[in-house]
């Protein structure tokens, strides 16, 4: 049921075809990732070819790496383009984080946020201490007209990421609150999942940052450039496994291959397989962990995610043509420096997909953007290639041994005795 939105029968061996392609590139950033924290929490805590223990990463799921950006940037003595501070410091607020993603899309020619958008979405977390589930959420009232978003935003570069990815959840049901209600959804759910970062591809480059007044204008300098792709890879390439092995965990225990029995442990071996993370501590079936992410106990299906990472590569890719703003001709126009900008073309073509809704077959709204109708992870790796190559050679320098193997049990059944 949960794969039926991809229409696809062979789908769950096309997502494992996509992780293998995308893996070699995930596995030069585990390896450096690994090899800077040993050097700042020595040889004992961090071993030379175990899985990095999960709590160094910076994230409670150790999902997105961005948090440790000062320990793994290529360049240290160089900045990295995290514009946080300089955010807090222009006095953004979270209402100011939303009018600014408005404007990006409406430079494309796409449309703003209605009245209630603005009047009834709860952008903050309340002051009056009332509890709230503030995992960003983006939802459509199906009356054509009501469309919210609740979002606890603080003032952050990441959360301005976040903001646009909503933001884009209420695009797509902006552009296709004509059809019929059963037509209401994205191709699949992975391309509402991809549209809101594809923008936000173009909205964190250093060019847009500085036509924004984020960033100082400064001439071009490589080193930081590869620290700015290092902070995107620190997301977008560090969630890949994530993103794939919360379902890969579900479907095996829909399925019985896992039994209600061995949650927790399974879900571990997952961890350690395909991201090579260990708890920070033994574990046992007295603990749940997977619990703590807020999709499990929501139901909310997550390779959606995985499938949204792939995609908003493809689709940056084809807006960038389309904008003019890239050719793969011209080396000195690389994919991760490509802002969409104010691109009518660009906005055309993301409009004309998303007024599909649900309609036609996914290949064919992915058709109506990139032309091309399967899913493909060559433009990631193209967006990313630059970094690949530094990684490689650096982790090669340094001897850092790419992979990892099991440093031992990480949860037993009971509780170990203590
Ligand atoms: O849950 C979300 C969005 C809402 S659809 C904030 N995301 C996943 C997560 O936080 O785990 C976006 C990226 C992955
Ligand atoms: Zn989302």
């Amino acid at each position: 049921m949960w794969l039926d939105d991809y229409d696809t029968p062979d789908f769950r061996e096309r997502l494992a075809a996509l992780w293998a392609e995308v893996a070699p590139l995930y596995r030069q950033l585990h390896a450096f990732v690994r090899g800077r924290l040993r050097a700042r929490y020595g040889d004992s805590v961090v071993s030379r070819i175990g899985p990095i223990p999960a709590h160094l990463l910076g994230n409670m799921w150790a999902q997105t790496w961005g948090n440790i950006i000062d320990i793994c940037k290529p360049y240290p003595e160089k900045k990295a383009a995290d514009v946080s501070a300089q955010m807090k410091e222009a006095g953004y607020t979270p209402v100011r984080m939303f009018r600014l993603s408005e404007e990006f899309f409406t430079s494309l020619g796409l449309e703003p946020m209605p009245d209630t958008f603005w009047n009834l979405s709860v952008l903050e977390r309340p002051a009056d201490g009332r509890e709230l589930v503030c995992h960003a959420s983006a939802w459509d009232f199906c009356d054509q007209r009501d469309f919210r978003i609740k979002q606890c935003t603080v003032v952050s570069m990441d959360q301005l990421i976040t903001v646009h990815h909503e933001m884009g959840h209420i695009q797509y049901y902006i552009q296709y609150k004509d059809l019929p209600m059963a037509l209401r959804r994205g191709a699949n759910s992975g391309f509402h999942e991809a549209l809101g970062d594809t923008l936000a591809l173009s909205v964190q480059t250093r060019k847009h940052l500085k036509k924004i007044g984020l960033l100082k204008e400064e001439k071009d300098d490589p080193e930081v450039d590869l620290n700015f792709l290092m902070l995107t890879a620190l997301d977008k390439i560090a969630f890949l496994p994530f993103g794939y092995l919360i379902d890969k965990w579900r479907w095996d225990l829909f399925s019985n291959v896992t039994s209600p029995e061995d949650l927790n442990c399974a879900w571990w071996q997952l961890r350690e397989e395909l991201q090579g993370v260990k708890p920070p501590q033994p574990r046992s079936e007295a603990d749940f962990d997977p619990g703590a992410k807020y999709h499990v106990p929501a139901n909310t299906p997550y390779v959606r995610y995985f499938v949204a990472r792939i995609l908003q590569f493809q689709f940056h890719k084809a807006l960038c043509q389309a904008a003019g703003e890239y050719d793969p001709q011209d080396s000195s126009r690389p994919l991760h420096q490509c802002d969409i900008y104010q691109s009518k073309e660009a906005g055309k073509l993301l409009s004309a997909m998303m007024r599909l809704g649900h309609s036609v077959p996914w290949p064919d709204a992915l058709e109506a953007i990139t032309g091309q109708r399967a899913m493909d992870a060559s433009p990631l790796r193209e967006y990313f290639r630059p970094l690949e190559e530094w990684l490689t050679k650096e982790n090669e320098r340094t001897g850092e041994t790419v992979g990892w193997k099991s440093d031992g049990p990480v949860c037993t059944k009971t509780p170990e005795a203590t």
